[in-house]
């Protein structure tokens, strides 16, 4: 469990992860509707999480030693369902299905339909709750397994979630990793607008958590975070991952706008036109596929 990154594999995850957004984009496209914002700003981890740290095994989606992985923020399941495809959960060409009628890929995730996902999601706050009785199931079952939460920062707002933190913090589960999607936007604003988080990392702190703030963009610094955080003992542990909503391309970068917004249907001031915005952010993310240093 030591995580270690050689510069090679470092190469390897972020080619993963721009090709990883340009299959978002793809399957936005496709779908005519669903969320771009979020899943371009994941894009980095959820790439470190499938092809680094998660111990999982693709081919057998149900393995009961399995790290879970609970997505409590659904909406951002398109870079999760994309992550999947590229692990070999299910064929890429699968990914055209996003949002359609009986796919197993739906607009927010749904457990029994697609294994391989650990929990249904798309109504806020549950999730952290919901890792948390699987952690306490590993106990009971004496299983290593962790359990890696992820949650969105306006996700916080809904009350239970701070339930769950106080209970995480009382019985020092050190079997559950949060990572926050610090990405500064909710639906219609920014956080610290709509609601104030700040400062965050004290909260958590206050509630009895070990708490680490790290560029959620950056694969290496967000590894070694993650080492940190596995070396923490009887505290759960939470990662703030600052991320660019967007990332990767530039008319989407920080703007609200395209929380829930696919390319292409929505007119979108300082964007391409309708209809051209998906070729726009393919072009410039084919174009930042070849400026990853070697
Ligand atoms: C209980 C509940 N209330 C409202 C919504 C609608 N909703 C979906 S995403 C979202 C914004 C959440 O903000 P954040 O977690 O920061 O997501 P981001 O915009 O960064 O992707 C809202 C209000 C919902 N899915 N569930
Ligand atoms: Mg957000």
């Amino acid at each position: 469990m030591d995580f270690d990154l050689t510069d090679q594999k470092i190469i390897e995850l972020e080619e993963k992860a721009v090709k990883a957004r340009e299959l978002v984009i793809e399957t936005l496209v496709e779908a005519g509707s669903g969320h771009s914002a979020g899943p371009l700003g994941m894009a980095d981890i959820f790439t470190a999480l499938y092809f680094h740290i998660l111990n999982h095994d693709p081919k057998n989606p149900e393995w009961s030693d399995r790290d879970r992985l609970i997505l409590s923020n659904g909406h951002i399941c398109p870079i999760r369902y994309v992550s999947m495809a590229q692990a070999g959960y299910f064929p890429i060409e699968e990914l055209k299905t996003l949002r359609k009628l009986n796919s197993r890929l739906q607009g927010h995730p749904h457990r029994t339909a697609l294994p391989g996902l650990e929990t249904t999601s798309g109504p806020l706050g549950e999730g952290i709750s919901q890792g948390i009785g699987v952690a306490l199931a590993a106990g009971l079952d004496k299983k290593k397994y962790h359990t890696y939460i992820i949650a969105g920062d306006g996700e916080l707002e809904e009350g239970n979630i701070w339930e769950s933190i106080m209970f995480g913090g009382k019985n020092k589960m050190d079997n559950i990793t949060l990572i926050i999607d610090r990405n500064n936007i909710q639906i219609d604003g920014f956080t610290e607008i709509v609601m104030p988080l700040e400062p965050l990392k004290n909260k958590f702190e206050a509630f009895n958590w070990e708490a680490f703030e790290v560029d959620g963009n950056n694969i290496r610094a967000f590894v070694d975070t993650i080492r940190e955080a596995r070396a923490v003992h009887e505290k759960p542990t939470v990662i703030i991952a600052h991320t660019i909503p967007g990332k990767g391309v530039d008319f989407m970068e920080n703007d609200f706008r395209w929380h829930g917004n696919p390319p292409d249907i929505a007119d979108v001031p300082g964007a391409p036109p309708k209809g051209q915005q998906g070729k726009v952010a393919l072009d410039e993310l084919r174009t930042l596929q070849g400026k990853i240093e070697k």
